[in-house]
């Protein structure tokens, strides 16, 4: 399994977010991904290669044109208005009874125009690193086109959170939607999106909800009580087209293995069904008990039983890194899922 990465990346390092009203050290920083390669090197699944370069028109399909051109120029508009802080947050958004017909043009209107939270610090290279990711997550899907069977695509920043004009949740570019979509584009007629991340991934949802081309299944947090709250529920099926095709697994605080293990099997069954031509797992290692975020209780060797599990589907399969916030054992952590896959598939 060949393992895709730029050092592109890890020029988005913001230093702090807001999170539940508080100015708190940033949790996706850059030494997730250090970490994660680090132990890649190490349990030699196969090369480390850099991701190619694409055009814009693969995000294009994903993303609106308006808010790409914002990720682009934001920094501009950030500096023109004479700012010199290095992190910049939104904080006013078009939320009930306002209006999104009209994109206003001064930096703090259009920031919260495009943004679903405050918790997702953007800077001077945030554009560059996410673009690379996206780039990161094609490649992947390329190398499944040219006949590899499985590859691991180390995203970061994440993706799952971005919906097509919305960036938050630490993410702007979805790129398990935007590897999704190429793979439609280049033929592959049916995807399945398996969401492991212990959040919920509305942005992947809500890009796909009206499709029955691509499946998405997320096993997360119970959106009543954890974030991102709004999206998430057992009752979220599918719209038109999509009625069907879209499946959440909402759970308590305080998930361990066992009840995690049935969800997937649910899910997996249901993915059996669709019978995919390739799976995108949405690599999240949050459900970890030691998370600093999160409220699962899975252990170390529970990733390995995931990627077991994801390798008896037996489908051509890109793992795409979201979250996992436990520095300390996330390279071991993904290493276990990768290798629980290779060690069964
Ligand atoms: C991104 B990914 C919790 C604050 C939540 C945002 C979490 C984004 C997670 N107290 N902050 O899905 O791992
Ligand atoms: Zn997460």
């Amino acid at each position: 399994m060949k393992t895709i990465f730029s050092p592109d990346q890890l020029l988005h390092a913001p230093t702090k977010e807001i999170s539940d009203g508080k100015l708190v050290p940033a949790n996706e920083i850059p030494s997730r991904a250090e970490i994660v390669l680090e132990h890649i090197k190490k349990a030699q699944f196969g090369e480390v290669l850099a991701p190619n370069d694409f055009s814009l028109d693969p995000i294009l399909k994903v993303h609106d044109a308006d808010y790409v051109t914002f990720l682009l120029d934001f920094w501009q508009l950030w500096l023109a208005e004479g700012r010199t802080e290095e992190e910049v947050f939104p904080f006013v958004w078009p939320v009930h009874g306002l209006r999104h017909d009209i994109v206003p043009d001064q930096i703090d209107g259009k920031l919260g125009f495009y943004s679903f939270d405050a918790g997702t610090p953007m800077g001077a290279h945030t554009w560059t690193a996410a673009r690379k990711s996206a780039e990161t997550a094609l490649t992947g899907a390329d190398l499944l086109l040219s006949g590899d069977h499985s590859a691991f695509a180390l995203c970061r920043p994440p993706g799952h959170h971005a919906h097509r004009r919305l960036y938050g949740g630490y993410c702007f570019l979805n790129n398990a939607a935007i590897a999704a979509q190429h793979l439609r584009d280049q033929g592959v007629g049916k995807v399945t999106i398996f969401d492991v991340d212990y959040h919920h991934g509305n942005g992947t949802q809500a890009i796909f909800y009206d499709r029955a081309d691509v499946q998405f299944l997320s096993i997360h947090a119970d959106p009543k009580v954890e974030f991102p709250y709004y999206l998430g529920h057992a009752n979220e099926r599918g719209l038109k087209e999509g009625a069907g095709y879209n499946h959440n697994y909402p759970l308590p605080h305080g998930t361990s293995w066992v009840e995690w293990a049935e969800a997937m099997e649910d899910a997996c069954r249901s993915i059996e069904k669709f019978a995919p031509d390739v799976i995108i797992v949405s690599l999240g290692m949050d459900p970890y008990e030691k998370d600093p975020i999160s409220k699962f209780k899975l252990k170390t060797d529970d990733f390995s039983r995931i990627g077991a599990r994801i390798a008896r589907l037996g489908k051509p399969t890109l793992f795409v890194m979201e979250g996992g916030y436990a520095v300390g054992d996330l390279g071991l952590n993904c290493t276990k899922a990768l290798s629980g896959y290779l060690d069964t598939v």
